[in-house]
């Protein structure tokens, strides 16, 4: 088939186009897409599979879960990596699938538990009109669709800026990792509901500036729901197939093979650093909070799922300390990360101990403004398969609830800073 030029054609034409071009491996459109498990992986095998333009799904006991088409699990498996093919995506989906939503924009039936984007909306505005001396929201920006990046800041005399240690808590970066924005609502609702009953929560509020936003990829997690079934969608929706915004933050951007440069990958890094506005927004309200040339931000988690693991940077390297990290520095991360994980029962590591990535969130936040920033990977741990990303809305309280005493050891620890 001939090649078209790229500015010529329309968007049925842009599929054509996918189809003739697409890398041998990659999955071209949804329909290619299967899953896959390997057993026995190292971070080197790991890193392998995320650089062949694979999706990794999540890892545990080094078994790693991932989808990809069936050419690119036979290279892999050519390289010497255990797959095992679990099935076909789409079927498996739709096995999670059982009852479409009763309506276009809800989650699927028995799931409702979950908060759309209009209910996640709803719920931020009323703690703001019932909570308005220590709640207030606003927005980071938009997204590539124009929904607000909203952001909630919780704090006493919260219209003022007060001296405090401040910290931020970042969600659903990932379409598809819905249970992470009900984390985030959970620290909305608990420091704001239980303000003034919860001794921990009432010491916090007074003495810590804490900032939520609770969906950085609003486009996408509608789209994933989009029609009252799953997708399995991870990116964000500017141009036809998305970028990844956990690979898209401008520290070492594309640097090290922790990302693909083809839009066709589902760890597109996309066409330059901050080129997708979700992830420039959540960076400029970051620069916002640096005044009189220091950053007030000191700590900082963005939650994903799944694998259950607490994760410190650097992602774009094996080694623990650079320039930009001392011995000393990787040692409170270490420490911090541990106790943590001591809390919740997760698996703390370095990241790039789970794969290479670059243009993360965290490498950025730590190598530009100094801040304590970590990736929570939560539940489930393993055996996921399809459902890892989907787990049924019973799961959110004891999940959500479980990260309690992490997100006070945070807060307690960014008061504790240099
Ligand atoms: O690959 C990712 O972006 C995260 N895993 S996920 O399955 N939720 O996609 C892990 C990111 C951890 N890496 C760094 N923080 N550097
Ligand atoms: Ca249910
Ligand atoms: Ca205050
Ligand atoms: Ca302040
Ligand atoms: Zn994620």
């Amino acid at each position: 088939m001939k090649i078209l030029r790229r500015g010529s054609i329309a968007a049925a034409g842009l599929l054509l186009l996918a189809a003739s071009v697409a890398p041998a491996g990659a999955a071209q459109d949804d329909n290619d897409r299967m899953l896959y498990e390997a057993r026995g992986t190292d971070s080197a095998q790991r890193t392998a599979i995320a650089r062949s333009g694979a999706d990794i799904w999540g890892t545990s006991d080094g078994v790693t879960t991932f989808s990809a088409s069936a050419a690119l699990a036979k290279s892999l498996q050519a390289k010497g990596i255990d797959v095992e093919r679990v099935g076909d995506v789409e079927d498996l989906l739709a096995a999670r699938n059982p009852d479409m939503a009763t309506s276009a924009d809800e989650f699927p039936a028995g799931d409702e538990g979950y908060h759309t984007y209009g209910e996640l909306t709803e719920v931020l505005q009323r703690a703001d009109s019932e909570h308005g001396d220590i709640a207030s929201l606003s927005s980071a920006g938009s997204s590539y669709q124009g929904r607000a990046l909203h952001l909630m800041k919780i704090s006493d005399n919260v219209a003022q800026d007060e001296d405090e240690p401040e910290v931020l808590f970042t969600c659903n970066q990932h379409a598809r990792e819905h249970l992470t924005t009900e984390m985030c609502l959970r620290i909305v609702e608990r420091f704001t509901d239980e303000y003034g009953t919860d001794p921990t929560v009432t010491e916090l509020v007074n003495t810590r500036e804490i900032y939520v936003i609770p969906s950085v990829n609003p486009d996408g997690s509608e789209y994933d729901i989009e029609g009252g079934r799953y997708k399995g969608w991870r990116k964000n929706r500017q141009g036809y197939y998305g970028t990844d915004l956990n690979r898209n933050w401008g520290y070492k951007w594309g640097c090290c093979g922790g990302s693909s440069g083809s839009p066709y990958s589902d760890t597109y890094r996309g066409t330059s650093a901050f080129s997708a506005p979700e992830t420039r927004a959540v960076a400029s309200f970051v620069e916002s909070r640096v005044v009189g040339g220091s950053q007030q931000i000191k700590a900082h988690i963005d939650f994903h799922t799944y694998s259950e693991l607490v994760l410190w940077p650097y992602g774009y390297t094996y080694s623990d300390t650079t320039d930009t990290m001392s011995r000393e520095e990787a040692r409170r991360f270490q420490e911090v990360g541990r106790k943590l994980a001591a809390s919740n029962g997760y698996t703390p590591q370095q990241s790039s101990d789970l794969y290479i990535t670059d243009g993360s969130v965290n490498d950025w936040m730590w190598a530009e403004h100094g801040i304590l920033s970590l990736t929570f990977e939560m539940y489930p741990a393993s055996g996921g398969g399809i459902g890892g990303f989907y787990p049924p809305d019973e799961r959110i309280e004891p999940e959500t609830r479980r990260n309690d005493e992490a997100v006070d050891i945070l807060l307690t620890e960014a008061g504790a800073q240099p």
